[in-house]
């Protein structure tokens, strides 16, 4: 009886716990509930503590990490980027921050780096795990400086998917995530075009719909509903992919 007690008690404070991290949620809104208690219990399971991806060895990297989605762009402004190795390509930082920046590829690579091998899993039932390396995206944020009301990043992307613009967005926990990575390199190479040439989004505790390729533009933003459909990404908009794709 004292045992069950014992079970009971750390159950309701366990529920209290997800109940606080649902309600505190700026999401309250804009996710069904069965989302929202996902993240809470995700975020909840962590007790406050950062939960990272596995890493894995170099041994067990995938000998070709396959394209998906969109696997190149269709357009002559990116088949002169690419024929130009990418040297005029840059990454705008725009929205709610004090600076207004935009990086070339340079100023990507000089900045601290992080290099991670973790595994991609694709909702389509396909998995590949990978080498990648580039600044986190909280050194590009603080660089910026977020500015008062900022809660979510939104990605946006050079590529076009059935005449729409392939975007995604994360709030500010996955944000700032230490393996939330803007990736220049995969498996120590310059990112091939397939993967999403020259920059791409690894966030690797999300889904592999929710790491943006062909990345040109970092917008922060107070909420996501303005933006094209309002379900914070592409397939979000389209089909019934969770805005919340933590695993
Ligand atoms: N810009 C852009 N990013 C994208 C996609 C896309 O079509 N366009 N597809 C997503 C999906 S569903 C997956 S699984 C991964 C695939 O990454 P890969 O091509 O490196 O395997 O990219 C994601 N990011
Ligand atoms: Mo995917």
């Amino acid at each position: 009886m004292k045992r069950r007690n014992v079970l009971v008690g750390a159950l309701a404070a366990f529920v209290s716990a997800c109940n606080e991290v649902s309600e505190t949620s700026v999401f309250r809104n804009l996710v069904d509930g069965a989302q929202s208690w996902h993240r809470g219990l995700h975020r909840a399971l962590g007790f406050g503590r950062i939960t990272m991806a596995p890493e894995y060895k170099p041994s067990e990297v995938s000998p070709f990490f396959r394209g998906n989605g969109s696997r190149d762009v269709d357009t002559d402004a990116y088949r002169q980027a690419e024929a130009e190795g990418f040297a005029n390509w840059r990454l705008s930082v725009s929205g709610l921050v004090d600076n207004e920046l935009s990086l070339s590829l340079a100023d990507i690579r000089a900045m601290p780096q992080r290099t991670q091998i973790t595994r991609h899993d694709c909702v389509e039932g396909w998995s590949a795990i990978g080498q990648w390396t580039g600044p986190q995206l909280s050194q590009v944020l603080d660089a910026g400086g977020l500015r008062e009301g900022a809660r979510f990043v939104v990605f946006r992307c050079a590529d076009t998917l059935g005449g729409s613009e392939y975007y995604e967005s994360v709030d500010l926990d996955d944000a700032y995530h230490p393996q939330t990575i803007i990736a220049h390199e995969l498996n120590g190479e310059p990112l091939p075009v397939l993967n999403g040439a020259p920059l791409r989004m690894r966030i690797e505790r999300q889904l592999g719909y929710k790491h943006a390729k062909y990345l040109t533009g970092i917008e922060v933003v107070d909420s996501l509903a303005p933006i094209a459909g309002g379900k914070g990404g592409y397939w979000e908009d389209r089909a019934d992919y969770q805005w919340y794709a933590g695993i």
